[in-house]
């Protein structure tokens, strides 16, 4: 399986978030690549596809506004990394606004996600990665792995948040939609609900979107990912949740994923896109499922059975140590 990463995706190194009324070291850290990197060896440069792709997926106005967001927060006399503290609570408007706080509040959904001086740039090349990886895959390869750092599937088309700035996830399934390789569906295995994901293709009857992730009622992102979000009109029924308790082992999640699979077969889908997110794991710090190392290879195994072309791009996952690990694990599961 081909690998994708390039070296301007550690440049995105913000110190801190907030995180139960408290400050912490920020988890999504440059450290995760290294991890990464040990386990999985050399992996290839991505090509620069230029903004095309991303702007498939992501609206211009907030593009415009990752790429000077930094900067319009050091131009306001700040130190430091970019963060919001008012958010829209009733419909957000497109007002136009110029004060970099109320820009953060209506492009942002957390205060846990900052922006740092390198975040466009690891974010864009992060994209890239992913692009390159789909490349590999509709040339001929039958899987592509993205080491996608910033992660991507919070973001949605006019948003950020949940560490991620451009969904990665997102725009490879648009583009194998666009490459006429569709219908396509994007598996989401990260601890979190892929909020980002879901609302992007929320209306569309094209893309499936499946996600076994932490009951929201209990986790980030609270908001989205529960079971009643089914998506609507033409995408009604191509939204599939399974959201689960707290503590849930392999025991619990392995009839979710074969409800998953199933979906996915179901819809006829010809291309797959998964987001992997390592922080499965029950020694993860942030999170609360039970998968063990062995887990995520049989995982990977199972999802091999659907035996369609697929892209994997890299989410979550916040043990450092047994990062690499897991991913190798999950990668080799997945290549039977
Ligand atoms: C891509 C991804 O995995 N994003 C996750 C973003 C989660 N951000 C906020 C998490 C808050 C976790 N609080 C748990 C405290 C445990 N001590
Ligand atoms: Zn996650």
């Amino acid at each position: 399986m081909k690998r994708f990463f390039s070296p301007h995706q550690t440049g995105h190194a913000p110190l801190r978030e907030l995180n139960n009324g408290e400050w912490m070291d920020f988890a999504e850290s440059p450290a995760r690549v290294s991890s990464m990197l040990a386990a999985l060896g050399q992996c290839e440069a991505p090509i620069d596809h230029g903004l095309g792709p991303i702007l498939a997926v992501h609206d211009a106005d907030y593009v415009a506004f990752l790429q000077s967001a930094h900067r319009d927060w050091l131009k306001a006399g700040r130190s430091g990394d970019a963060i919001g503290y008012a958010f829209p609570v009733v419909g957000r408007r497109k007002l136009d606004l110029s004060r970099i706080d109320g820009r953060l509040g209506q492009y942002g959904f957390d205060a846990a996600t900052p922006i740092a001086s390198g975040t466009w740039d690891a974010a864009y090349w992060g994209a890239q990665t992913a692009l390159s990886a789909f490349d590999a895959v509709a040339g001929g390869g039958h899987c592509g792995f993205a080491l996608c750092r910033p992660p991507g599937h919070h973001s949605g088309k006019d948003y950020f948040g949940g560490y991620c700035f451009l969904n990665n996830a997102a725009i490879v399934a648009q583009r194998a939609v666009d490459s006429g390789l569709g219908p396509v569906a994007v598996l989401d295995v990260d601890y979190h609900h892929g909020n980002g994901t879901q609302d992007i293709f929320y209306e569309r009857g094209d893309v499936l979107f499946a996600s076994i992730h932490a009951d929201p009622a209990m986790d980030y992102p609270y908001f989205w990912g529960h079971a009643d979000e089914t998506g609507q009109g033409e995408g009604e029924g191509a939204t599939f949740n399974q959201p689960l308790a707290r503590g849930t082992t392999w025991a619990g999640y392995e009839p979710a994923l074969d409800k998953a699979l199933n979906a996915i077969s179901q819809f006829g889908a010809k291309f797959l896109v998964i987001s992997y997110g390592a922080d499965t794991f029950e020694a993860d710090p942030i999170s609360f499922l039970k998968l063990t190392t062995q887990d995520m290879h049989t995982m990977g195994q199972r999802i091999s059975t659907l035996a369609l072309p697929c892209v994997t791009v890299m989410e979550g996952g916040y043990n450092i140590e047994a990062l690499g690990s897991n991913v190798d694990a999950f990668l080799s599961g997945l290549e039977g």
